[in-house]
């Protein structure tokens, strides 16, 4: 089983809503490893270069909209097989399809403002993590 890094953000929803500690409670007791985190508010330009594969969605300006609404908390994780364990801990998309004991279940409220992003890939998780930390900013 590969070590792998993916790259996390606890959503402005579920900031605004006291849940920064509940969702780490849960990441770290899965067993992933936090390599590096901090706590910030992106700009619009910084939402739009994130999500940029979305750009063509219809949901695009709400999706930077909701991100740029107040402050998330990004951070890299790192663990065996890291991307997939947190896409299964995440749940679903959509928290009304999240499976129970998942994290878009417990803390999720609906499509749109579902608490938590996890990268999708090997190559999207170099690319987040890249795009929120410099290599000094993740402990070795
Ligand atoms: P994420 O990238 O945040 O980990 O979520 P995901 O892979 O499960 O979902 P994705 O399809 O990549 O969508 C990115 C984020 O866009 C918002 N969304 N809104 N209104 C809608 O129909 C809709 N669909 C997706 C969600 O915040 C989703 O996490
Ligand atoms: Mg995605």
């Amino acid at each position: 089983m590969a070590i792998e890094q993916t790259f996390s953000i606890i959503k402005p929803d579920a900031v605004e809503r006291g849940l920064i500690a509940e969702i780490l409670k849960m990441i770290t007791d899965s067993g992933l490893k936090i390599k590096g985190m901090k706590m910030m508010r992106m700009d619009r330009a910084k939402a739009e270069g994130f999500y940029a594969v979305h750009k063509e969605r219809p949901f695009f300006g709400e999706l930077v909209d909701y991100m740029i609404s107040g402050p998330v908390v990004v951070s890299c994780l790192e663990g065996d097989n890291a991307i997939e364990r947190y896409r299964a801990l995440m749940g679903a998309t959509n928290p009304a399809d999240a499976a129970e004991g998942t994290i878009r279940a417990a803390y999720g409220i609906n499509i749109q403002n579902n608490a938590c992003h996890g990268s999708d890939g090997p190559d999207t998780a170099r690319t987040e993590v890249a795009y929120f930390f410099n290599d000094d900013e993740l402990v070795g």
